[in-house]
């Protein structure tokens, strides 16, 4: 090949370069993103946090920039989710639980013992009926991009084990604010009192509330260990979390960069979950070491539990429709078939 030709060709393959380069460069502005969580940095949540800033940051060359924001030092989630629909504020990822009030059909996640393993979880989440809640969010100003797994719920308080029902007579115990899991925790006997997240370790400490009920990774990561001797593995309901974005902010974005939201968000989310899950498996070890009871609520005192929460499933179902309750129950046999 002769200089000439060479030259040619390599000027050619440059501009094509720089042209496609260009309609990306162009397509892609600076952005600063405020991302919001609940969790400190330390969390499962803060680690994916990080990881979908990184993602970003890689995919836009730099230009669109995360500032991943822990400890609900922007509010705790109800807040935090107006400032998103006032477009005050554009991402965070948080419980589905405190989004009931703004989307009904999401009181599906808050279903006692609906989901019995991760394998479940993912198929349920990720498949048509996860979505089809996930885009109810649109008309209230909020696009759901992913689920992330919060996880199976246990039971912690300071007073006694927790080993049947009865036990929970006349115990403080804070729950989300949320109504499903009001009225389960009523229903199950004890003295549910609903907080935000932010309020609970103090409230804890100071014998406020008496328990709680999360995921081991957040007994683990908040330190409740510190402030409550007995944990009953109870894993009575799984707790996703969603990554949102205002719908104000996201409408203002071209395809590309809403493009590299939604790709940066998958990777978080399958990283969110692999993390999540180790931590968890480790986890009970790791309570023990630092002087937790532990016991597990024996299969015959969770069936007599559920039984109790017959008229809360009713409820379930009112809230976010007979169509979508039958739907989930025929995903889930087909779930299970496979
Ligand atoms: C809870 C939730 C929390 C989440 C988190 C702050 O108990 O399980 O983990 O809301 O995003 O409030």
């Amino acid at each position: 090949m002769t200089f000439l030709r060479r030259t040619v060709i390599a000027a050619a393959a440059a501009v094509a370069l720089s042209a496609s380069f260009s309609a990306l460069a162009q397509d892609i502005k600076p952005r600063l993103i405020r991302f919001g969580y609940g969790l400190n940095e330390q969390s499962n949540q803060g680690r994916a946090a990080k990881v979908f800033a990184d993602e970003v940051a890689k995919a836009s060359g730099g230009k669109m920039k995360v500032r991943a924001i822990g400890a609900a030092a922007l509010g705790p989630d109800t807040q935090m989710q107006q400032a998103l629909i006032g477009g005050a504020q554009e991402m965070m990822v948080g419980s589905t639980a405190t989004l009931v009030g703004i989307t009904k059909e999401m009181a599906l996640w808050d279903t006692p013992f609906l989901i019995n393993n991760t394998k479940e979880a993912d198929a349920l989440l990720d498949g048509p009926i996860g979505e089809k809640i996930k885009d109810k969010l649109q008309d209230k100003g909020l696009v759901g991009l992913v689920y992330w797994e919060n996880g199976f719920r246990n039971l912690t308080n300071s007073k006694r084990p927790v080993t049947k029902v009865e036990d929970l007579d006349g115990i403080k115990l804070r729950v989300m604010q949320n109504n499903v899991f009001l009225s389960s925790f009523k229903t199950l006997g004890a003295n549910a009192i609903p907080m935000a997240f932010s309020e609970l370790f103090g409230a804890l400490e100071t014998k406020t509330v008496d328990g709680q009920e999360n995921p081991y990774n957040t007994i683990l990561s908040s330190k409740f260990y510190e402030v409550q001797k007995y944990l009953t593995v109870t894993n009575h309901v799984y707790s996703p979390w969603i990554v949102l974005v205002s719908k104000k902010w996201w409408d203002q974005l071209s395809k590309a960069e809403q493009k590299v939201l939604m790709d940066a968000a998958k990777t978080s989310r399958d990283y969110e979950r692999k993390d999540t899950r180790e931590e968890a498996s480790k986890a009970m070890a790791d309570l023990k070491a630092k002087g937790m009871l532990v016991n597990e609520l024996a299969p015959a005192e969770a069936d007599r539990m559920r039984n109790k929460l017959t008229r809360v499933y009713a409820e379930i179902g009112t809230e976010v429709g007979m169509d979508l309750w039958i739907a989930t129950q025929n995903e889930l046999l087909k779930i299970r078939g496979k």
